[in-house]
């Protein structure tokens, strides 16, 4: 068996790519590392590489993760500029026993020495979006949380590895060398090769608070299936943060277990994700909570090129 899944419907082309690795006997590794990079290349995708949206001081700073299941290798960056694909950097530091996760100018300077292409990542458009929220925030008392797209990847191949990626531009207009959950292991991702794998994305500093990730992967080892997994850790955290804080930001996880088996929950209305396996085309679900259960709606040909439209529309600066 194999199989990939992803948050988001932007993953939909990346998994294409992938998949035709993973059909052919390829590595889970190598399925996270090409539908990654195939959504940071993108420039329309505003949370993830080129394109994603800039902190306070209009820099992009990316967050990336990558975790392999079966060796436990680890790798992370935080925080880096100019670089092309943070997910390859992450990667590449997996190779390594020790300085797994470099931050800033350290991930900078490890990047450059390595190779990796540099690129400056803020795009004219990521400049307006900047601009207009400025006006706004001038305007208004408005959060400076609003949308995110972070592509968070579960892949299971013939071999039976489980592999985990992420790669985000984190929340717009956050603090320079503000980290989110991405690429924390446990949190924005988790993998076991034995049990499965995990992958979140919403408000990081809540998401954080429930290790999400590592958790769902636990509970699918005790045998509990991907989809109760993520219900429960969903549901219980986005609780937990009403009850202690009064309210929750935005948890969406995917996962997927070692046997192909996926399940996705979600507190906000609308999330979406794309999953392929060797028992499904590539295919992106549309997904909305009903009580403590979720239910997914194949996304209709109309949506998938509505959501395209929508993140390409011409950008005027307000
Ligand atoms: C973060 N969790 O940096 C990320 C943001 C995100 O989709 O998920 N965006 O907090």
């Amino acid at each position: 068996m194999w199989g990939i899944i992803a948050t988001w419907r932007m993953a939909k082309e990346g998994i294409d790519d992938a998949v035709v690795n993973l059909q052919d006997g390829g590595s889970a590794g190598d399925a996270i590392e090409t539908a990654i990079k195939a959504v940071e290349d993108f420039p329309f995708y505003k949370s993830v590489g080129y394109g994603g949206l800039p902190n306070e001081e209009m820099e992009v700073e990316l967050d990336a993760a990558y975790m392999d299941g079966t060796s436990f290798d680890v790798g992370a960056v935080a925080a880096l500029k100019d670089f092309a694909n943070p997910i390859s950097i992450a990667r590449s530091l997996s190779a390594f026993p020790v300085n797994n996760l470099l931050v800033g100018a350290g991930a900078e300077a490890y990047a450059h020495k390595h190779g990796f292409e540099r690129k400056n990542m803020l795009t004219d458009r990521a400049k307006i979006h900047y601009k207009n929220r400025v006006k706004d925030l001038r305007d208004t008392e408005i959060s400076p949380y609003s949308g995110h797209d972070t592509v968070g990847m579960v892949s299971l191949d013939r071999a039976g590895h489980v592999v985990a990626g992420t790669s985000t531009s984190g929340l717009f207009m956050k603090k320079k060398g503000r980290v989110g959950d991405s690429p924390i292991i446990g949190s924005g991702l988790y993998a076991d090769s034995e049990a499965g794998g995990a992958s979140a994305t919403g408000l990081g500093e809540d998401l954080m608070k429930g290790v999400v990730s590592y958790e769902v992967v636990r509970l699918m080892k005790t045998g509990m299936s991907p989809q109760d997994a993520v219900n429960k850790v969903t549901f219980d955290l986005d609780r937990e943060l009403i009850k202690r804080r009064g309210k929750a930001g935005d948890i969406s996880i995917v996962a997927m277990n070692q046997n192909g088996e996926w399940g996705v929950a979600s507190n906000i209305d609308n999330f979406s994700f794309a999953v392929a396996t060797e028992a499904q085309p590539n295919t992106v679900y549309t997904t909305k909570r009903v009580g403590d259960t979720m239910v997914h709606e194949v996304a209709s040909e109309a949506w998938l090129e509505q959501y395209l439209t929508d993140r390409m529309k011409p950008l005027e600066e307000k």
